[in-house]
């Protein structure tokens, strides 16, 4: 089974994807993501530039050896444009063996541990009247698992809070629009809000919050500690995780759990944070942290310190993506939740899925591989669009993190 052909397809069906595409001399063919969100064409020119060249004519089951290849042999590691080719090859390599084998991935992955995958849904609302609602709605649609976001009185927008109530695209301008943040006014409304979700809905369905990287430490531990008696699953990006060792300011605070790690793309950035037992779950994805491979390596070593998977899983990363992540979720030990924002009609007619939602969890379905597909023909009617990911500042004018 040697690759024959490789593509780089990109389209905007909604939002912009790139997504590759693996042809074997026998005729199957393999799909990986590519997409990194506001950075696309670069992913596309990494894989069509540097990385196609070297894949024709390779035996397609030497998917470690090739994962290596890319990884030593490009001699400059890590990175979230390195690492995303690199997964977009490592996961159409899967999807081929799978597909080779005539078995769902997952039964490749070691088999299912459990009946299916548990997944977080986004309420959100302009205010606390609103956003309540949305849970109410949720908890309807099925989800034992629900993420709070609100709009803060005194900001005219925040992160999370989106117009369309499924679907949360917050990559909206060529140019990165700006938003406004205030620390004290969401430390202030934050207790406020998850009482009330507790005092409506009361403590069962777990409830996550997401803070988007924008506190200090001794902050982080403040909203940690004030969060405590409504039972958080998880507190999300409480600050940016460059200075890891930040981490154990919160840790002597807070029993809050922690989940970081959406934009990791190896095991290095996790490294200290999982050896040091300094968070709870950890959120790297197929898409951005070299493929299935790789995040099964993160997951392995997430296991020995009790740390369980949360995966990223926002519609900027394809229907490729979260099939493949469905497999590998539904065989790990150290299963936590996924997340899941759905994707719009569009989409999902550009990749048909045998994927499906039932009773509060993604199940991927029985299909060879991983069961995502791409529809050319319907991708070919939505071409590339740029897109940005905003920008925050204080209300003073200061450029603080998005
Ligand atoms: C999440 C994330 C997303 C990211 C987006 C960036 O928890 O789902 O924080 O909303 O901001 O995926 O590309
Ligand atoms: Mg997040």
């Amino acid at each position: 089974m040697k690759i024959a052909k490789a593509d780089v397809i990109v389209t905007c069906p909604g939002r912009n994807f790139v997504t590759l595409k693996l042809t074997t001399d026998d005729g199957l063919t393999g799909l990986g993501d590519a997409t990194l969100n506001g950075r696309e064409l670069a992913v596309a020119s990494y894989l069509g530039d540097h990385v196609v060249p070297c894949l024709i004519g390779r035996d397609a089951h030497r998917i470690d050896d090739t994962w290596h290849t890319l990884y030593r042999g490009a001699y400059w590691r890590r990175g979230p444009v390195t690492m995303t080719a690199i997964a977009a090859v490592d996961t159409a390599l899967w999807d081929l063996k799978a597909k080779a084998a005539g078995l769902p991935l997952y039964q490749l992955l070691g088999g299912r541990s459990r009946d299916g995958v548990t997944v977080y849904g986004h309420a959100n609302g302009a205010d606390m009247a609103e956003t309540l609602d949305e849970v109410q709605r949720f908890r309807d649609m099925g989800y034992k698992a629900i993420r709070v976001q609100s709009g803060i009185p005194g900001l005219a927008s925040t992160y999370g809070v989106s117009k369309d109530k499924l679907f949360y695209e917050p990559a909206d301008a060529a140019v990165p629009t700006e938003n406004l943040w205030s620390t004290e006014a969401y430390l202030d409304f934050m207790p406020k809000l998850l009482d009330a979700v507790r005092v409506r809905f009361g403590y069962d369905g777990h409830i996550l919050h997401d803070v988007h990287h924008r506190l200090t430490p001794i902050e982080a531990a403040r909203l940690g500690k004030s969060l405590e008696p409504y039972r958080l699953f998880w507190l999300e990006d409480p600050v940016p995780a460059e200075n890891q060792e930040a981490f154990r300011i919160l840790r002597q605070h807070t029993v809050t759990p922690i989940a970081i790690g959406e934009v990791f793309n190896t095991i290095w950035d996790a490294k200290t944070l999982i050896g040091e037992h300094l968070i709870d779950y950890i959120r790297a994805t197929v898409v951005h942290a070299g493929g299935i491979s790789h995040l099964r390596r993160i997951l392995d070593f997430a296991a020995l310190h009790h740390v369980r998977s949360g995966c990223h899983g926002a519609t900027d990363l394809s229907p490729v993506c979260l099939g493949a992540s469905l497999h590998l979720n539904l065989a790990i030990p150290n299963f936590g939740v996924h997340e899941y924002m759905r994707h719009t009609a569009e989409t999902d007619a550009v990749f048909p899925h045998a994927y499906s939602f039932r009773d509060g969890m993604l199940h991927p379905g029985e299909a060879p591989g991983h069961g995502v597909t791409l529809d050319e023909t319907a991708a070919a009617r939505f071409p590339y669009k740029p897109a940005s990911l905003p920008i925050n500042r204080l209300t003073d004018g200061t450029l603080w993190h998005w």
